[in-house]
This record gives structure tokens, C-alpha cells and sequence, in this order.
């Protein structure tokens, strides 16, 4: 990578020289780099490749942006690392990776929380989300636009029902206090793994259940090994479409702007796919034969969650946060 860096510069170098430069020089050099955690066909992904292709567009070709699917350039939590020094400069992170970076995040992480998929547009994309998105601009990531990402539930290597099934299992989670604090709420062992590792976690025995959406539970062929699925719809974890604050400083005002709407018209696209691929991800696994049991009654799970409200929306602003979000319409 480097060796061929080196070659391009010194190529660029070499024309310039030769007075050939002008029009080969902010190409190769400048194509930003993104990270995504999906494979190219997930909702995420599509709606990544139409901000890029916009902002190509819009932009004659001036801001040219790469992304690399498939966690090409890393784990999630590298990538966040590598965001805040700007040797990635754009991603679409999940905000529970952010939970300990940014504790405003949190908020959006917190059980049973949204209402609705409405209700969540209307609070990340409203004063709530905008005051996240502050607070991880200041941490060096610049969030452009929400994604959705959908409710997640919990999937097992064993049937569970209720909460007392789940005792002594083993669930991962993200690298997250908070989600570590969630699972042993209900009881059960939380061993923090990134995503990519998860299939052979199960496999092998080394944990016993995970928990995500329908999309991320069929694409990652968790469903494979993990061949339980129970609808507790416990987080609706939102995820943002972000550039990297060191690229952030470089624009001016109207490639900002630029930026800013092509990602917003991005997320309305990635909303549509999302609705659709919950869908098909779900007939998907029921078709191989996964067994769901669908909860009714999730009370008896949202009561585990007081001692996590307890700790997590104690302090004035995190529970000024969660009093707006619930008074939000
Ligand atoms: C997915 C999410 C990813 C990542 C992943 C995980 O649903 O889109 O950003 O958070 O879950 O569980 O690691």
C-alpha cells in the first residue's frame, strides 16, 4: 500500500515536473476512504454507494470516494480508532461501538426506548440527534446522517423463552459498557467480540447466543449456527453515515452542504431498502429453518432493565436526554 502510494506521488511528481500535471494531480491522491462493516448487497452498503455516487456527481468528480464493504479495512472498533486520526475518512458506524467513546450515544443505545420507527426518525433527526452528533464531532467523527439499523432481539444456540432461559448463557456483545451491563441484567454472561468473529464464536462453542437485527442475522449466516431466534426487540440502536473530522476541517461551506444532502438523501433511500430487507432477511431464515418465538408480552424483559436506567440515565443531561426523547412525538 504504501510502495504504491509512493509510486503514485512520485508519479504525479514526475509529470508535474514534465508540465503534464495539472490535470492528473488531486485524482489518485485525493479518493477518501470508507469504511462498512456489510457485505455490498446490505441496505447500508446501497445507501453508501448512493452518497458517494452522488457526491461524485455533484461534485464533478472533485471529491471521489471509495468505500470498502465487507470490513475490508478493519473491525469496527479499528475503524473507529482510525476515523478519529483520519486515515479513514468516512463510515457508517452502529452507535453502540461509540457507547464508550462518546456517552451521549448511549442514549440512542438504551432498551426499550423507541416506540416506533417513526418515533426514532423523529428524535435523531430532530434537536436530539443533533446534539449527538455534537458530541461525536468533537470526539473527531462528523456524523452527515441517520441510518436505520432496525430493532434487535436475541438468537441462541438453545431455545429461550423468558429471561431465566437465558442464565449462564454466554451472549456477545459490541464493545460497549453499556450492552455488557444490558446482558447481565437479564442474567446471562456478556463477552464483548467484534462482529467478524462472532460465526466461529458460535461454532465453537466459546459463546452461546448473540443478539441483532433480522438483516445483520441473516447476512453474516449467524443463523446458521445460532438456530433460535426470539423477537425481544430489546435495542433500536441507531447508526450514522460520518466523514472523518481531520477531512471535515479541509471543505468549505459548500462542499459541506454537499456532503450533508447527499447523505441525507442517502439515509431516505437506505430507510426504504431497510424496511424491505428486514423483511426478506426474516422469510429468508424461517425458509432454512430457523425457529422463532415471537414475544407478546416483553414487560417481564423490560423490568430486568431498571437497574440499567439506574446507571445509565442517572446523570442530569443523560436523563434530561431520555425525559426528551420520551416526551418527543
Ligand atoms: C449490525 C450493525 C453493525 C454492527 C453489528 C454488530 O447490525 O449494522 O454496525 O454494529 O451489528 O453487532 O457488531
Amino acid at each position: 500500500m504504501i510502495t504504491r502510494r509512493l509510486t503514485n506521488w512520485l508519479g504525479v511528481a514526475a509529470l508535474a515536473v514534465m508540465g503534464l500535471g495539472a490535470s492528473v494531480t488531486p485524482s489518485a491522491a485525493q479518493e477518501w476512504r470508507g469504511w462498512n462493516i456489510h457485505p455490498p448487497d446490505y441496505p447500508v452498503s446501497r445507501g453508501m454507494d448512493r452518497f458517494t455516487e452522488l457526491v461524485a456527481q455533484r461534485s464533478n468528480n472533485r471529491i471521489r470516494m471509495r468505500t470498502y464493504h465487507s470490513a475490508q479495512l478493519g473491525q469496527q472498533d479499528e475503524a473507529i480508532q482510525q476515523m478519529r486520526l483520519g486515515s479513514i475518512d468516512f463510515a457508517e458506524f452502529n452507535m453502540s461501538g461509540l457507547n464508550n467513546i462518546v456517552p451521549s450515544t448511549q442514549v440512542l443505545t438504551l432498551p426499550f426506548l423507541f416506540r416506533s420507527v417513526a418515533h426514532q426518525h423523529s428524535v435523531v433527526d430532530g434537536p436530539i440527534g443533533d446534539t449527538v452528533a455534537e458530541d461525536l464531532a468533537n470526539a473527531g467523527i462528523v456524523p452527515l446522517a441517520w441510518y436505520d439499523a432496525g430493532a434487535r432481539s436475541m438468537y441462541t444456540i438453545r431455545p429461550v423463552r423468558t429471561p431465566a432461559d437465558l442464565r449462564g448463557m454466554k451472549i456477545r456483545v459490541q464493545t460497549s459498557d453499556l450492552w455488557i451491563d444490558i446482558i447481565r441484567a437479564l442474567g446471562a454472561n456478556a463477552t464483548p467480540l467484534p462482529y467478524g468473529e462472532v460465526y466461529t464464536s458460535l461454532q465453537s462453542g466459546v459463546i452461546d447466543g448473540a443478539e441483532n437485527n433480522w438483516p445483520s442475522y441473516e447476512s453474516s449466516r449467524h443463523f446458521e449456527v445460532a438456530r433460535h431466534f426470539i423477537t425481544t426487540e430489546h435495542s433500536n440502536v441507531p447508526e450514522v453515515l460520518a466523514v472523518s473530522a481531520t477531512r471535515w476541517r479541509r471543505l468549505n461551506q459548500a462542499d459541506r452542504d454537499l456532503l450533508r444532502a447527499a447523505a441525507r438523501e442517502s439515509a431516505t433511500y437506505q430507510r426504504q431498502l431497510w424496511a424491505e430487507r428486514e423483511r426478506v432477511s426474516r422469510e429468508k431464515v424461517v425458509a432454512a429453518g430457523v425457529q422463532v418465538t415471537e414475544l407478546t408480552d416483553r414487560s417481564p424483559w423490560q423490568q430486568l432493565m431498571e437497574p440499567v436506567y439506574a446507571k445509565y440515565a442517572a446523570d442530569p443531561r443523560m436523563a434530561d436526554l431520555v425525559r426528551r426523547i420520551r416526551e418527543t412525538p
